[in-house]
């Protein structure tokens, strides 16, 4: 396998008019989650990838669990909890700048994950370990889970990349802070936001906050910087990758996750930190045209099209 990450994916239900969600009657179901997001980013683009979660014991379980499974991932640590639900979500797409996301996921089955859910031996198998700041926000076993799944990875020997993903409407702001920032010391690659780094630094600058990360113990830092692309930070360069124009945003949920599957496809694959970054920026550009957070994953070959397209 060359990756393994963990975490909840949820029923996803999108209105099928725009507008206030309070006026929408008919809803398409589809399923979303940062960690599967890039798993199955990553599978589209050709690497084996590995999920470990709990989902209910439930129809919806079972469909998403079949799901994930049809994509290519391998599903053999996902769980079935018969004592909680499978975990939903609205995404209520007022127009394309107006997004808001709705959580019915509080003691859901995901949530309920410790670190017996950690196979360490499963672990070994890869080469990257990847972990969303969603995770530890579920519960306190989720975590403690965290933690020790990067405490396990570490020792043997992954890469530990990270995602800060802050979601504020899931915990404080200070149990976020101080998590995000125990997370970010541990890791060797961090991928965040300006926004992210903001809350964590209070810091906007670009320069300042690639410096804060590689001084917090990361050893790449690849600070998205949205439509102007993505700036990476090692402790011995630093460049401005330009992104991708994009005609029509659709629905921008689930770019990051797209930008974090093209970046590890590219050091998956042995590309300079600059041509993977320029592979993430493409994904998550594409990312954004499509309306659902994977359905716009592109396979290799549409990522070739679009960056010689598109591109530099
Ligand atoms: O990055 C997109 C995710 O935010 C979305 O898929 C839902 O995982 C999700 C979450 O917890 O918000």
């Amino acid at each position: 396998m060359d990756v393994v990450t963990f975490g909840e994916t949820m029923v996803l239900f999108t209105p099928e008019s725009t507008g206030l969600m309070r006026y929408a009657h008919t809803f398409s179901r589809k399923f979303a989650g940062s960690e599967t997001n890039f798993a199955i980013g990553l599978a589209r683009l050709g690497h084996r990838v590995g999920w470990i979660s709990r989902v209910g014991d439930d129809e919806l379980g079972k469909a998403l669990l079949s799901f994930v499974r049809g994509e290519g991932i391998d599903t053999s640590c996902v769980r079935f909890d018969p004592e909680a639900p499978t975990g939903v979500f609205f995404k209520e797409l007022r127009n394309a700048s107006d997004i808001n996301v709705y959580y019915y996921r509080k003691g859901s089955a995901a949530s309920r994950m410790t670190s017996a859910d950690l196979d360490e031996a499963y672990l070994s198998r890869a080469r990257f370990l990847f972990v969303s700041g969603i995770t530890p926000a579920l519960s306190e076993n989720c975590r403690e889970m965290t933690l020790d799944a990067i405490r396990m990875a570490k020792a043997k020997g992954l890469t530990i990349v990270f995602d800060p993903n802050l979601r504020r409407k899931l915990w404080s702001e200070e149990q976020a802070r101080e998590t995000l920032l125990t997370i970010a010391s541990q890791a060797d690659i961090i991928l965040p936001g300006v926004s992210e780094g903001a809350f964590l630094f209070g810091e906007s600058d670009p320069h300042k906050l690639g410096q804060l990360f590689l001084d917090a113990g990361a050893k790449l830092v690849v600070l998205k910087l949205g439509k102007a692309g993505a700036h990476y930070f090692t402790p011995d360069e630093n460049r401005l990758m330009p992104g991708f124009h994009v005609e029509r945003v659709v629905d921008p949920v689930g770019a990051g996750d797209g930008f974090a599957a093209g970046f590890v496809s590219g050091l998956l694959d042995g590309l300079p930190i600059a041509d993977a970054v320029v592979r993430a920026n493409a994904v998550g550009a594409m990312v954004t045209m499509v309306n659902g957070d994977i359905e716009g994953l592109p396979e290799r070959s549409d990522v070739k099209r679009f960056i010689e397209a598109t591109g530099e």
